[in-house]
């Protein structure tokens, strides 16, 4: 097939998922075209089936606001009919499900028009904030009712987008996926162990955008209390607007020192790796993707029990969950793991069986190009 994927190209999950299905596509032999206003951060060096059409934006003087949407639906129609696509998939419903409804507009008014149909994939804040935005409830509702196929990330996002949007379509769930390949433990990634806890130190880690709804000072809090019972060092990787507030924290705490802030990577499982631990403290999560490739290189998260986290980590057999802000029990959750050896690499096991089991880019992928083929046949 020939697929057009749009996405967000910074450092959100969505882009992430777009990104890696992309890739993972390219591998089964897909000609995949990226349409975006950068190249996907995860996107790093050549592949023969991967193309990337960046949109440019003009920036007249007039605009005060420039069109992204509109450039972006202009730029989807002319990569369709230049390299004949056979249909788009947009991540996050906000624009992009709006362009391309437009491009395919744009394609059925040609003279020798046709369908170019679209898929939607809901990630999360496309619906629980922006979408429930009063301004954007209504194109956000019409752009997913007029998609030719919709897919949701986890069982909680479909149903809060059925029941709040109060939408009629399928919405189908496709949760997100991880490369068990690439993220693994390995002898070598642990013996890198040693620059970032030359004492022996055990290590936590979070990963994320650093925006408010991540709860970034919570993890601090967490480590902080980790941290007056077991040796131990915390990573952070990832930037947004709440990492100077966190490192301010550290540096308040007199923790700072053993508070590694390494800002954004490019190969994350190299340094999730290295962990013992996950802290995912986030006042919401549709999925937490970044807990799942913890899970995959054997990292326990201990994470909130919101949204569609359940799904993912089932509490105290591949992982722990709290209350939102409830800092106390996730620093003795870690305090417990931490305190038995033995506990903690069963729980890892647990956590990797997981990320096999249920959610490897094996088996998510192909569940993608059936739903492709079933919305190319409704289409044609
Ligand atoms: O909030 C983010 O981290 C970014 C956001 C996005 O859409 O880029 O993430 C959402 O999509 C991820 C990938 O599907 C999910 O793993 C996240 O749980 C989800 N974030 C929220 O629901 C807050």
């Amino acid at each position: 097939m020939k697929i057009g994927i749009t996405c967000y190209p910074t450092y959100g999950g969505s882009g992430v998922v777009a990104t890696e299905l992309g890739l993972e596509l390219a591998e089964r032999g897909h000609e995949i075209h990226f349409i975006s206003y950068a190249q996907p951060i995860r996107l790093t060096g050549p592949h023969p089936n991967i193309h990337y059409h960046e949109v440019e934006v003009s920036r007249y003087p007039l605009f005060d606001y420039p069109p992204y949407d509109l450039a972006l639906a202009t730029r989807m129609a002319e990569v369709s009919e230049l390299y004949d696509i056979d249909l788009l998939h947009v991540h996050y419903a906000i624009p992009h499900s709006v362009s391309a409804l437009l491009a395919r507009q744009m394609l059925a008014a040609k003279p020798r028009g046709r369908r170019l149909p679209f898929v939607t994939t809901l990630h999360g804040t496309d619906i629980t904030l922006v979408g429930l935005d009063r301004s954007y409830l209504p194109i956000t509702r019409f752009s997913i009712e007029q998609s030719d196929g919709v897919t949701a990330i986890s069982k909680y996002l479909q149903e809060r987008t059925l029941r709040e949007f109060d939408i009629k379509n399928n919405i189908q769930v496709i949760y997100n996926f991880v490369n068990c390949d690439v993220y693994v433990r390995n002898q070598k990634t642990m013996e890198k162990r040693e620059e970032y806890a030359p004492k022996g130190e055990r290590i936590l880690v979070h990963l994320s955008n650093f925006r408010p709804v991540k709860r970034v000072t919570d993890t601090i809090e967490i480590f902080d209390r980790v941290r007056k019972e077991v040796p131990c060092k915390l990573m952070l990787i990832g930037d947004g607007p709440d990492r100077s507030r966190a490192e301010w924290l550290a540096v308040q705490k007199g923790i700072h020192n053993d508070v590694l802030f390494l800002g954004k990577q490019d190969q994350v499982q190299e340094k999730l790796a290295l962990a013992d631990i996950m802290l995912h403290p986030s006042e919401l999560e549709s999925f937490g993707l970044a807990a799942l490739e913890a899970m995959a290189c054997e990292v326990v998260p201990i994470a909130t029990r919101v949204g569609g986290i359940p799904e993912l980590i089932e509490h105290g057999k591949s992982g722990y969950l709290a209350d939102v802000g409830d800092v106390e029990t996730m620093a003795r959750y870690a305090l417990e793991l931490l305190s038995d050896g033995k506990g903690l690499r069963e729980m890892a096991k647990a956590s990797r069986a997981v990320a096999q089991s249920r959610f490897c880019s094996s088996k998510i992928i192909p569940e993608y190009e059936d739903f492709y083929r079933r919305v190319l046949e409704r289409s044609s």
